[in-house]
């Protein structure tokens, strides 16, 4: 996150943090993810780049953490991975990120995902016919990096605030031209001051709606970070919503 603030995962107690797990069996932070239901953390497909061939095994998903290089058992909750599910549309090889957008199933201990507490719960998920104008401000949290380029990510979850962009200002020569695709929309600030970056792809944008908290966005692409006209670009989860019913169940989501 660039141009934000340090969060506590208690104000963003869907937010998941995706690891890898190296031959050597370290755990590397991937991405960010967002829990939609007990045992389902909705994420981007890009995080896998070997696609379906990626090994559920070798992931661990870890829920209500504030700081990466540091556990708290007391507040966090890690999961295996029992399956991963990568958007049939996403083109691995592609160079476009067109639906960018993943679903990891938690594997349950003692017959239970997740269990609600002040630093872990589910997301709303928006309506497919929701749509908000742009200007709309939301919000972004993830454990990415500060600033384009450094080469290390933030130790502690942060937030920024974002606004969102028309589709024509961000198809337009000017900023990403053909580049955004129907399941794509733009969000940052005029000045660049605020955005996401690497490493927060994957984390959830979040809208309030009637005090409600809705996942709006799934963090996916941009050039660079935090730079006028290049915002960060998103991947519309209203368009997915029948596809994540679909794949998880009508029963375990919570519906706006
Ligand atoms: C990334 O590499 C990434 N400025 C995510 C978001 C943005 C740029 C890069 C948006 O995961």
């Amino acid at each position: 996150i660039v141009g934000g603030t340090v969060a506590t995962v208690k104000s963003h107690p869907w937010v998941a943090a995706i690891f890898w797990h190296s031959k050597s069996k370290e755990r590397v932070f991937r991405c960010g993810g967002s829990l939609i239901s007990a045992c389902w953390v909705l994420t981007a497909a890009h995080c896998f780049p070997d696609g379906s061939h990626s090994k559920e095994d070798s992931f661990s998903v870890t829920l209500g953490k504030n700081a990466l290089n540091e556990t708290d058992l007391t507040v966090e909750q890690t999961f295996g991975v029992e399956e991963i599910i990568i958007h049939e549309g996403f083109d691995i090889n592609g160079e476009n990120f067109n639906n960018d957008i993943a679903l990891l199933k938690l594997k349950a201990k003692r017959g239970k995902c997740a269990e609600e507490s002040t630093s872990v719960r589910t997301v709303c998920l928006p309506s497919p016919q929701q749509s908000l104008q742009p200007g709309f401000t939301c919000e972004i949290a993830g454990y990415g990096k500060e600033k384009h380029g450094l080469w290390y990510k933030s130790q502690y979850l942060r937030e920024a605030r974002v606004t969102l962009l028309a589709d024509d200002v961000c198809r337009h020569r000017d900023y990403y031209g053909n580049m955004i695709t129907d399941n794509m929309f733009c969000a940052g600030r005029p000045d660049g001051s605020q955005d996401a970056c690497e490493g927060d792809s994957g984390g959830p944008m979040v809208c309030e709606v009637d005090s409600r908290l809705f996942q709006v966005g799934v963090i996916s692409w941009g050039e660079g970070c935090g730079k006028a006209f290049r915002p960060g670009v998103y991947t519309r989860v209203t368009n997915y919503k029948r596809w994540i019913e679909e794949k998880v169940g009508l029963t375990s989501i919570s519906v706006g």
